[in-house]
């Protein structure tokens, strides 16, 4: 089991984050870029040498970049602006190369407001706009070992992508060894999706999991977890919800012991 904390949930500081990953016994971070820069093209490669530094020289791997929409302000996938989706895919590009420099192997597509279909545009061209879009980011990640992960968010959050079937179905039409799933169990709730059909239909799409901490009472975590690992599910697994009233640092601690209790 790889375990793994978004950085976002301590706040900005990279070498505090690394600290109480490496604490709690985490092998990787997943690293929300807004946190140290608004773009990935304002980084020079000493910079990108620096963070990864952060990380390696305590033994901990970047696993995954996401929040990859949330920054710079403004970015639209869905924009009827032709030059604003011609942005939204060269910054995709843009944080596809950051995620190369810093070793990551994953980047997630959630930012729910950012890829939001507007009123104006149809769900058919906005579809047909996504498949042009990540197939041409997929071939750019392909080239940088990179993939890139679909995730599935609530309707309430968002009306693209709405279940793990949906991105299944979209990533198929992509067609990209590099576009691929992930699954969020906190979101698998709250979409009333069912895990167990999801693993036994999707599995091999599935590339990153994403999971609350411990308090988020609507999931049994430890049983949810438990099935993904059944699978033989080996990439990260990485905490990114923390409940309201706890500390952080005191949700990573409870969250990430409880799951090393599966480990045999
Ligand atoms: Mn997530």
């Amino acid at each position: 089991m790889k375990l793994s904390i978004c950085n976002e949930i301590l706040g900005k500081d990279l070498a505090k984050a690394a600290e109480v990953a490496l604490k709690v016994g985490c092998e990787g971070v997943e690293l929300a870029h807004f946190t140290f820069c608004l773009k990935p093209s304002d980084l020079s490669a000493s910079k990108r040498a620096e963070i990864k530094e952060i990380f390696s020289s305590r033994g901990l791997e970047i696993c995954a970049l996401h929040w990859i929409y949330a920054s710079p302000p403004g970015l639209k996938l869905f924009s009827k602006s032709e030059e604003k989706r011609k942005e939204a895919l060269k910054h995709t590009l843009d944080v596809i190369d950051l995620a190369a420099d810093l070793g990551a192997k994953v980047i997630v597509v959630g930012s729910p407001k950012q890829r939001e279909i507007p009123s104006e545009v149809s769900r058919r061209t906005a579809e047909e706009w996504a498949v042009d879009f990540f197939r041409k980011a997929g071939e750019y990640a392909g080239d940088r070992g990179v993939v890139i992960a679909l995730e599935p968010l609530p309707a309430e959050d968002t009306n693209f992508i709405n279940t793990t079937e949906e991105a299944v179905k979209l990533a198929e039409k992509i067609s990209s060894e590099n576009v691929r799933v992930m699954i969020d169990l906190m979101h698998v709730v709250r979409s009333n999706e069912n895990l167990d059909e999801i693993l036994k239909k999707y599995l091999s799409w599935i590339v990153h999991v994403h999971i609350p901490d411990v308090y988020y009472r609507p999931l049994n975590l430890k049983e949810a977890v438990a099935k993904v690992l059944k699978t033989g599910y080996t990439n990260y697994i990485s905490l990114e919800h923390i409940s309201p009233g706890v500390s952080p640092e005191e949700s990573i601690e409870k969250t990430i012991s409880f799951l090393r209790e599966l480990q045999t």
